[in-house]
């Protein structure tokens, strides 16, 4: 007998929605022999995710419980963390395992954009030893550092926060960091080459640093709107029109995005354990608690 859909803390064990049918259409292992291990409700995978269908590579998706770590992700990631790949050669029948989200979209650029010899699809400037492309790859990798180890886990701090003032001071300090986030995508529009399309550096589709914080920005219109009272859009700083929001509303538009996303009752049902700052709800949730690093 299968899982039941939801677990006893709440945490959605299946996709909804347009995600669901993703899943449902990428169940079988398909020629180039790579699985993803996601969960629904995770941001972490929700970026990987992102990356195969924008990409268009082929997967397998296999839902796991990564809070009960089963035998199938151990061994591919000891940590029994998602996303993880599972990487089958179908010659050699050789497999091997790739944690970590970031470092999954690194692979699956170098496997299926920089080693393939015309790719129709991309999400960081090409290698072909322009020097404004190696900067404006190092840009793009700058930004998404500090993203990672800075507005990630304010999204977390304010959420996690259970006194009045600490609510206060970390809803200042993650709109800050979204201030700075717009700062950052005015200063890239007048970057060279850029093209005047609405995603990070002016680009017409979606790129690295969009895609690597996507999952956050959207947890945020619901998951902090619904548990911390946050409204972007009514905001001084991000209402419709400013440069924040053409391009938050243009990944939320992105069908690679919405392909990989969920119905918004998912995201509020699995984050209410964060919201109540629920002891151990999650080596994330832990990490955050207790001032470390996230995993
Ligand atoms: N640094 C990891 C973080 C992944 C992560 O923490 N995933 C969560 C689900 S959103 C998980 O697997 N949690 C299991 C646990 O806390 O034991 C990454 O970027 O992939």
């Amino acid at each position: 007998m299968s899982a039941p859909a939801k677990s006893s803390a709440g945490y959605h064990r299946a996709c909804t929605g347009q995600a669901l049918s993703t899943v449902e259409s990428h169940s079988t292992l398909p020629s180039n022999g790579l699985t993803i291990f996601g969960a629904a409700f995770c941001p972490f995978v929700h970026r990987a995710w992102i990356t195969l269908e924008y990409l268009g590579i082929p997967y397998r998706y296999v839902e796991v419980d990564p809070y009960e770590k089963p035998q199938i992700l151990l061994e591919v990631n000891a940590k029994g963390l998602v996303p993880s790949l599972r990487l089958e050669d179908q010659k050699s029948g050789k497999v091997q395992g790739l944690g970590e989200s970031t470092v999954i979209m690194e692979y699956l650029h170098e496997r299926y954009v920089e080693d393939a010899k015309s790719p129709s699809k991309r999400l960081l400037p090409p290698m072909d030893g322009s020097e404004a492309n190696v900067y404006a790859r190092a840009q793009a990798r700058l930004v998404s550092h500090h993203l990672n180890g800075k507005l990630i886990p304010s999204f977390y701090r304010f959420l996690q926060a259970q006194e009045a003032d600490k609510q206060v001071e970390y809803g200042k300090e993650f709109t800050d960091e979204l201030r700075w986030l717009q700062d950052r995508l005015e200063e890239a529009d007048r970057s060279e080459g850029a093209a005047g399309g609405p995603f990070y550096a002016g680009r017409k589709e979606l790129g690295w640093v969009d895609v690597m914080v996507a999952p956050w920005v959207f947890r945020a219109t619901n998951v902090l709107q619904h548990y911390r009272s946050l409204d972007l859009q009514s905001s001084e700083l991000f209402p419709p029109g400013s440069r924040y929001d053409k391009w938050a509303q243009a990944i939320f538009a992105h069908p690679a995005f919405k392909a990989t996303t969920s119905t918004e009752d998912l995201y509020l049902d699995s984050y209410a354990r964060y919201a109540e700052n629920r002891p151990n709800t999650s080596q994330v949730a832990n990490a955050i608690n207790s001032g470390r690093g996230l995993p």
